[in-house]
């Protein structure tokens, strides 16, 4: 079924003609000239002062930079919750540096102030709004699919004697010459573009139902009934967030049964029109889901995310609370998380402790009138690149970082000025991702000064602060912000006037520039009493050591495959967890935890390339990285006691590489982490955050079951994920 508002072919003919007449813009010689300079200034020692290499190019470079800016914001309500519309929809959007392209793209705003949106206009492309909200609060966010599903390609669930003919279901962009999907077979590839959900990543709740779930698809509709203001007066406004299916309103019920019916019935229809075999029913698997209980997957148009950020008290319900910090959101829905990427459809999501011992209350306290930048960096690029068979640059994005939708912004400061910079990988991740240490050696030899104050929004421990082991390398590979990680950092700008481009290692062009103004400031230096610094909240303690043997998770590709790219029949690597890609041997829950308990795992990367490691829901401590060296012992970075160590709480980490030897042998990179799965029973995913590993086949499905259902809750009333 490849599309039930229009024919897939228009989409893919009208995009063909979008492409054909779009203006490539290209670089600029300006930007070549900064790329020289950028390619000379890296290879400078740090010794070397930057601003003496600062001559009339890089002036001219900077004249053309749009002043940095903040995301447009959605704070929380005076009443404790954070209540937003978001719309999914599609226009032609300008990419800096590239054109127009027509890309999907997220708009917010508070229902209180609908003039309020973000973004005001479809014209450029940026990230989606930022949600600002406080630890207790409640997220009431009305999710709407308006995506016009003719303008894209389209593919669902396929019939099951389909299922693992290669190529079949999956999305082929190009249909001449077309060289994707190749081997890759459904739900392992590429499909499904036009459904989308919101994955609150970093947040602790729950992964069922209306909370965290990334199980549920959301299909497109574009014309809906007003369902904000039905969700406001029949879910949100009683301020009890529905356990169950049976708890949401029968208006909403009745409407998505009739709704979810008529894709099945125009699928079916186009099936046999088209002489292919008719796929299976959505409402089917809906009906079952309900009658077990649970959550139905297939929703059409409007869906009412509403959860809980939990408040940590001693002796209160929550063994954890919800960590306050630098937090994201971003579509999840599995086939097209990297596309979705691509288009932008990721965001902000802050969540403060302004007591006066919490991160924010300590940190405002100490920097009256802090700024904050939010730095979401993303590429755009509306087509995978996979999919392109012959990658024309004239259809497609550039691939270059952007800032908050902006090509190369400059920050503003006052000489010794200190700033909390809140930066977000929101990129697709891989080699062009990767957010640097370059980045941050830029900065560091032109004389600012660094402290890392947070990782993937937890606040780090005092001692970490003070030895801020991601910048000085003693963590192997230094600051190489994954995609999905976050960096809270102070920066403190030089005494004199600079004007500091700032680039990313795989792009020699400035991804944004630091141009400290001749104006004076009150000087401050960082943070040297433990008494000024935020309180780690007692739940961000360090975790014991649990009695059971570690899980080992085996990252790798197919059997035989030594290297990254494709291979002599043309096919790009499979990715695989524990030797098999999600779903490969149908529904199961591949790691089934007890609630309550902690446990260690070890992450084995069996393939030459990084791959980040992600879960949902609970963040995890990382006792120990080991990175392979070729014919010699690796390098290890150990913080595994937990009475002496500090090991960081990240919910993203890069597992290195691993490294063939001489001899042939491939050595691991690997690393251990130390979770708990408290508070929150209920089925999410693990997966690679390079994502488009995670949408052909780098993911597992987990499960935490209550105490008294282990095990046998384990392999019960599994969702599928297609
Ligand atoms: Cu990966």
């Amino acid at each position: 079924m490849k599309d039930w508002n229009g024919p897939a072919s228009k989409g893919v003919e009208s995009q063909r003609r979008r492409g054909r007449n779009a203006r490539s813009l290209g670089p600029s010689r300006s930007m070549e000239t900064r790329r020289d300079f950028l390619r000379q200034a890296a290879g400078v020692a740090s010794c070397l002062a930057l601003p003496q290499l600062l001559g009339p190019e890089t002036a001219e470079a900077q004249a053309g930079s749009p002043a940095f800016a903040n995301p447009v914001e959605i704070a929380r309500r005076d009443t404790g919750v954070l209540r937003a519309v978001m719309q999914l929809s599609d226009a032609d959007r300008n990419i800096p540096g590239v054109g127009k392209r027509h890309l999907r793209y997220f708009q917010g705003w508070d229902p209180a102030k609908p003039d309020r949106k973000s973004p005001a206009s479809a014209d450029d492309v940026s990230s989606g709004p930022t949600f600002r909200a406080s630890i207790g609060d409640k997220v009431e966010i009305t999710f709407l699919n308006k995506i016009s599903d003719s303008m894209f390609q389209y593919t669902i669930d396929t019939a099951p004697e389909d299922k693992d003919k290669a190529g079949y279901g999956c999305d082929a962009s190009m249909p001449i010459n077309s060289v994707y999907p190749v081997a890759d077979t459904f739900p392992n590839c590429f499909h499904g573009s036009s459904t989308a959900n919101i994955h609150f990543h970093g947040t602790h709740t729950s992964p069922d139902g209306l909370g965290d779930n990334v199980l549920v698809q959301v299909l497109p509709q574009t014309k809906q009934e007003d369902w904000d203001k039905f969700f406001e007066a029949s879910i949100f406004k009683t301020g009890k967030i529905p356990q169950s299916w049976n708890e949401m309103p029968p208006h909403y019920k009745t409407t998505q049964e009739a709704l979810i019916k008529a894709v099945d019935k125009a699928a079916e229809a186009q099936a046999i029109a088209a002489k292919r075999p008719v796929p299976d029913k959505l409402w089917d698997t809906n009906e079952r889901q309900i009658h077990q209980g649970m959550w139905p997957q297939y929703i059409a148009g409007a869906f009412p995310n509403f959860l809980q950020l939990p408040r940590y008290q001693k002796g209160g319900p929550y063994v954890m609370g919800q960590a306050p910090g630098t937090h994201w959101y971003h579509a999840h829905k599995h086939g097209s998380t990297a596309l979705h990427i691509l288009n932008g459809l990721a965001g902000a999501f802050i969540i403060e402790d302004n007591s006066d011992d919490g991160y924010d209350g300590k940190l405002k306290k100490f920097y009256p009138g802090l700024v904050e930048n939010v730095l979401v960096f993303q590429q755009f690029d509306p087509q995978q690149n996979l999919e392109r068979s012959n990658p024309n640059p004239a259809r497609t994005g550039s691939g270059r970082q952007l800032v908050n939708g902006q090509l190369s912004p400059t920050i503003s400061m006052q000489p010794g000025e200190v700033q909390l910079w809140r930066i977000v990988n929101a990129t697709v991740g891989g080699n062009q991702g990767s957010i640097s240490p370059a980045v941050f050696a830029a900065l560091t030899a032109a004389n600012f000064q660094l402290k890392q104050v947070a990782q993937d929004g937890v606040q780090l421990s005092w001692e970490n602060y003070q030895a801020q082991p991601y910048l000085t390398g003693k963590i192997p590979g230094g600051m190489n912000i994954a995609a999905g990680n976050r960096v809270d950092l102070l920066v403190k700008a030089p005494n004199a006037a600079t004007v500091t481009p700032v680039a990313i290692a795989s792009s020699a062009s400035p991804v944004f520039f630091v141009n400290v103004t001749n104006t004076t400031t009150v000087q401050k230096g960082f943070i040297t009493d433990e008494a000024d610094y935020p309180k780690l909240p007692e739940f961000l303690g360090n975790l014991a050591a649990p009695i059971a043997k570690p899980r080992i998770l085996d990252f790798g590709w197919e059997e035989g495959r030594t290297g990254p790219g494709r291979n002599a029949q043309n096919e790009p690597p499979h990715f695989m967890i524990d030797g098999k890609q999600f779903e490969q041997n149908g529904s199961v829950i591949d790691q089934c935890m007890r609630e309550g308990d902690t446990e260690d795992w070890i992450l084995e990367n069996h393939t030459t390339v990084l791959h980040p490691f992600h879960i949902h829901v609970n963040p995890f401590q990382v006792t120990r990285i080991e990175s392979p060296v070729k014919d010699s012992p690796p390098t290890v970075y150990s913080a595994e006691n937990p009475a002496t160590d500090h090991p960081i709480w990240q919910d993203v980490i890069n597992i290195p590489a691993g490294v063939i030897n001489t001899d042939k042998t491939l050595v691991p990179g690997r690393v251990h982490i130390r979770h708990r799965f408290v508070d929150f029973t209920g089925t999410y995913v693990l997966h690679c955050h390079i994502l488009a590993h995670e949408d052909r086949g780098m993911m597992q499905l987990v499960r935490v079951v209550a105490p008294a259902d282990y095990k046998k809750g384990c392999q019960v009333s599994i969702p599928i994920h297609h």
